[in-house]
Formats: structure tokens, C-alpha cells, sequence
């Protein structure tokens, strides 16, 4: 049987406050091409796929418009919830939509006969995905153990979800295609890898499980939660995360976004084929003065963009003035050099409202406030106390 993998959709996620509705559409028009061409069996959702617990009409019309398509063309669908998700609200969905086929595992069944794996079935192919949606910390530890010791509740988070891991696909039968689909993080995954540079996740910073502890027994682990694209080498398994549609944020910039297609029959390693996804607005980051930004503007027009400026002193109006020339710079950050005395702190008592707020106005930005904010403060000063 052949799957596509997908997982982190996000649906209704905005970037500093711009819908990126459009672009999740075109990129889901795209997915549901590669899964007809490909003739793809079943399509496996991974988790979050909205990213709020309650995603506005415009979200759930993208997910059921996809939805649509892949019942149209004869496709089966597993949506698991993520941590974005409202388990319930997809859960109820899945009470009508299991009717055409797209099913829903929004909770952890145990025992997997009873629920916690889902079939699939193709001519005389059966496969079984063990299906394991997001495991909220607060379900496995209790009060007192999120409480105590950080290393001893990763820990303690770490074995309960690998035992329900092992406990799930300990119900896969004999002769069947196995899979696992699940919303979790991978202990040292990749989480961002810009300029050259990986950012990997560890045990020891999030709740987490270990690669190695993940079961062995099926074909292919598909999971979600991690928006980078990425096989886990370590896994026992073919195991991998398919990644977000989009890049959702500027952490997610130089990713290649992608889906996996994925070929399972009884008794032998599954085959991955990632097939890259071209559509939505690339998010980059120009570094400089206003005026190199401004020609890298100039340049790129389809991309959103955080232009981070090297400066020497804070420039009031700046960011809003470099947004309104170029309406895809989304995000402003000046950089420069903040050296300033430290304050004492015994010192505090004896300062004026407004030579508290020079000193913190100076940590903040590294230069004093100008005339007007300051004259601005003492008006604001002298209604508070005439009110007071
Ligand atoms: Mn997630």
C-alpha cells in the first residue's frame, strides 16, 4: 500500500498578524495533486492540524476543502491531534467524517485492540497504523511530579510514553502491513537549521522520548510536532518527520518543505520518497543598513522578510517607516551596541519617576531619550497625580 505523510499543517497560523490562508491553500491544492498522481492509498495527517484549540470558519473550510478532495479521489485519511489541536473538537468531527473515510485518533486507545490501531484495508492488503496522538505531559505526571525534580519528571514523562509506544504496537497481528503514526519529540531532533547552522532539541531542555526507545516492529514511524523535515537516524525503525507545509516562522527559513510518500508491504522496511513542496511565500532575513534591506526588498517581492538593522543608537519611527516602504518586511529588529553602566540598585530609592525612566530607557535602547518622550512623560506624570 502506498501512504502520504504529512503532519503540522497549522492551519489558520498568521505571521505577525498576516493570514497565510492563501498560501496554505495553494500548498494543500499541491499536496492533493502529489497524492492523486502518486495514487496514494492513505493519507496520514501527524498531528496539528490547526494550530489553535479553536480555528476560525476560514481554517476548518481549508481542512474539510482537502478533505473533500481525498475522498473525491478514492483516499482514506488519519488525522491525529497534535498539541495544537483541540482533541475534542477533532474528535467530534471524526463522528461524521469516518463515514467517507477520514477517521480520527484524538485520544490514546488502550488496548490497541479496542481502538488504538486503525486499519486500512486494499484488496487483500490490510494495514494496521498504531495510532498515537500528542500525550500532553499533564496526562502522564501528575501534579506533584511536574513539580519536583526537572530531570526526574522528563524522565518519568519519558518512560510512560515510550511503555504506551511499546504497548500500542504490541496489538499489531501477523501478515499485516504495521505502521505508527504519532505527535511527539524526538530526543536531539532538528528544530531549526539556518545560516549554516542546526538547532537540535534535547531531553534535557522539553518532555521528550529517546530515538532509540522507539518500537522497532513497525515498517515506518510517521510522525509529527518537529517543522523541519528530517528522517531520525537513530530510530530502530524507519522513522521520520514529514515537516510543516509552510515555513511558519523565521526559524523555519532555508527549509525545504516537503511530503513523504511512503511504500509499505508485510515484513520489510518501508520505502520513503520525499516530494518537495513549492508553493507559499519564502521567509528570509536581510542584515544591514536600512538602505541594503531596502534593495533586497527591491529584489524579492514574493518573500516576507525580518530585517534585522545594524545601527548605532535607536532611531524612533525607523521599523515603521522601513514596514511602510516595503510591506513584506513583517518584522524589524535594530542591533546595536547596549554597553551602560549598571545601575545600583540602592540607588533606586533616591531617583526621580523620570530619571528612573532615563536609566531604563538607556538599558533598553543604549542612548537617552529624546526631548519630546521626555517632556510626554512629565505631562503623563503630572495627569496620573492630579488624578491620584
Ligand atoms: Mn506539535
Amino acid at each position: 500500500m502506498r501512504f502520504l505523510h504529512t503532519a503540522d499543517w497549522h492551519l489558520g497560523r498568521t505571521l505577525r498578524g498576516r493570514s497565510r490562508a492563501e498560501e496554505m491553500h495553494e500548498v494543500l491544492v499541491e499536496m492533493i495533486d502529489v497524492a492523486r498522481q502518486e495514487r496514494v492509498d492513505v493519507v496520514i495527517v501527524a498531528g496539528d492540524v490547526f494550530d489553535s484549540a479553536s480555528p476560525g470558519p476560514g481554517s476548518e473550510r481549508l481542512l474539510f476543502e482537502a478533505l473533500r478532495e481525498f475522498v473525491g479521489a478514492g483516499i482514506e485519511v488519519l488525522l491525529l491531534a497534535g498539541n495544537h489541536d483541540s482533541a475534542r473538537r477533532l474528535e467530534a468531527m471524526g463522528r461524521l467524517s469516518e463515514l467517507v473515510g477520514v477517521r480520527v485518533q484524538s485520544e490514546v486507545i488502550l488496548p490497541p485492540r479496542e481502538g488504538g490501531i486503525v486499519t486500512f484495508a486494499r484488496g487483500d492488503e490490510v494495514a494496521e497504523v498504531a495510532a498515537i496522538p500528542w500525550v500532553p505531559d499533564g496526562r502522564v505526571l501528575d501534579a506533584l511530579e511536574v513539580g519536583l525534580d526537572e530531570a526526574e519528571s522528563r524522565k518519568a514523562y519519558h518512560d510512560r510514553v515510550t511503555a504506551v509506544y511499546a504497548r500500542m504496537v504490541a496489538g499489531f497481528t501477523v501478515r499485516r502491513i504495521h505502521l505508527l503514526a504519532g505527535h511527539v519529540l524526538v530526543d536531539g531532533a532538528v528544530v531549526a537549521a539556518v545560516d549554516g547552522s542546526e538547532r537540535r532539541l534535547h531531553i534535557e531542555q522539553a518532555y521528550a522520548v529517546s530515538p532509540q526507545s522507539l518500537p522497532s516492529t513497525p515498517q515506518y514511524l510517521a510522525l509529527g510536532h518537529v517543522h523541519q523535515p528530517q528522517v531520525i537516524a537513530d530510530a530502530p525503525a524507519p522513522t521520520a518527520y514529514a515537516g510543516s507545509l509552510l515555513q511558519l516562522d523565521f526559524g523555519e527559513r532555508d527549509q525545504q518543505k516537503i511530503v513523504r510518500i511512503v511504500d509499505a508491504r508485510p515484513g520489510r522496511p518501508a520505502e520513503l520518497r520525499a516530494v518537495p513542496l513549492t508553493k507559499g511565500r519564502p521567509l528570509v532575513e536581510w542584515r544591514g543598513s536600512a538602505e541594503a534591506v531596502l534593495a533586497a526588498a527591491a529584489e524579492a517581492p514574493h518573500a516576507y522578510a525580518r530585517a534585522v538593522l545594524e545601527v548605532t543608537a535607536p532611531e524612533p519611527g525607523l521599523a515603521q517607516r522601513l514596514r511602510e516602504a516595503a510591506p513584506q518586511i513583517v518584522d524589524v529588529r535594530l542591533e546595536y551596541d547596549r554597553a551602560v553602566g549598571e545601575a545600583v540598585e540602592s540607588e533606586f530609592a533616591t531617583l526621580s519617576p523620570e530619571e528612573l525612566f532615563v536609566r531604563y530607557y538607556r538599558g533598553e535602547h543604549g542612548a537617552a531619550p529624546a526631548a519630546e518622550l521626555l517632556s510626554l512623560l512629565r505631562e503623563l506624570m503630572e495627569e496620573a497625580v492630579a488624578l491620584a
